[in-house]
């Protein structure tokens, strides 16, 4: 299932209804699709995030757009809602469900990530069946209160030599600008809210991103 498989350069947009300040957060989802987004995880959370029925109808509606691009629909750690929709996957953290009873409960085809901070919770990531690990803050972030101290590219660099084949996605404060140094240390995604859901131009945005893998290649 070619969903399935994550490759370089994935540019990895995350967004909930909170991220995109005035602007509606299917406007800023169509923008960034039509920019050529590869990946896109719906992160509810925050003060004012939807919940119940409204949670999910906003969940189908942005699912209804990325089927329209081909692109991958994930939710982040409400596992029962990504059920309960037929989402194409899930994103779960270190204080989420565990990863193998998460796999057990999708199956084989649904993709599994899992943010990790560390090549012990990568190893843990793998053997749980997970398809991809988020590795991260790389850089200070502004979105995630509760984020780590940024581990830097270290850990992207640590991760890729000791899983070569597994595919690693950067997150937490990545821009067009610093992404070229998250590709040469050999990362197959970025993964992005800020900098892309704030955007003036959005699509303008995402394709920067995508430039920045050339940049990043030849390094
Ligand atoms: N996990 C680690 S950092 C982060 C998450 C969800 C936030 C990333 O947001 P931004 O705006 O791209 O720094
Ligand atoms: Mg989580």
């Amino acid at each position: 299932m070619a969903l399935k498989f994550i490759n370089k350069p994935s540019i990895y947009f995350i967004m909930g209804t909170e991220n995109t300040g005035t602007r509606h957060p299917l406007t800023v989802l169509k923008e960034a699709l039509e920019g050529g987004i590869s990946h896109f995880q719906l992160r509810e959370k925050g003060q004012f995030a939807l919940t119940g029925d409204e949670l999910k109808q906003f969940a189908k509606d942005c699912q209804q757009l990325c089927r329209a691009y081909g692109v991958p629909f994930i939710i982040n750690d409400d596992v029962e809602l990504a059920e309960e929709i037929n989402a194409d996957g899930i994103h779960i953290g270190q204080e989420d469900e565990e990863a193998a009873a998460v796999r057990k409960r999708l199956g084989p085809d649904k993709i599994l990530g899992v943010s990790v901070h560390s090549v012990q919770e990568a190893a843990e990531a793998v053997g749980a069946g997970a398809d991809y690990v988020g590795m991260g803050p790389v850089f200070p972030t502004y979105t995630k209160s509760d984020a780590k101290k940024p581990a830097g590219l270290v850990g992207i660099l640590s991760v890729k030599s000791t899983y070569p084949n597994l595919p690693v996605i950067g997150i937490g404060g990545i821009t067009p600008e610093n992404a070229e140094n998250v590709w040469a240390a050999g990362a197959e995604g970025v993964a992005v809210i800020s900098s892309i859901a704030q955007a003036e131009d959005v699509a303008h945005q995402v394709k920067l991103f995508s430039h920045s893998y050339k940049k990043g290649a030849l390094k």
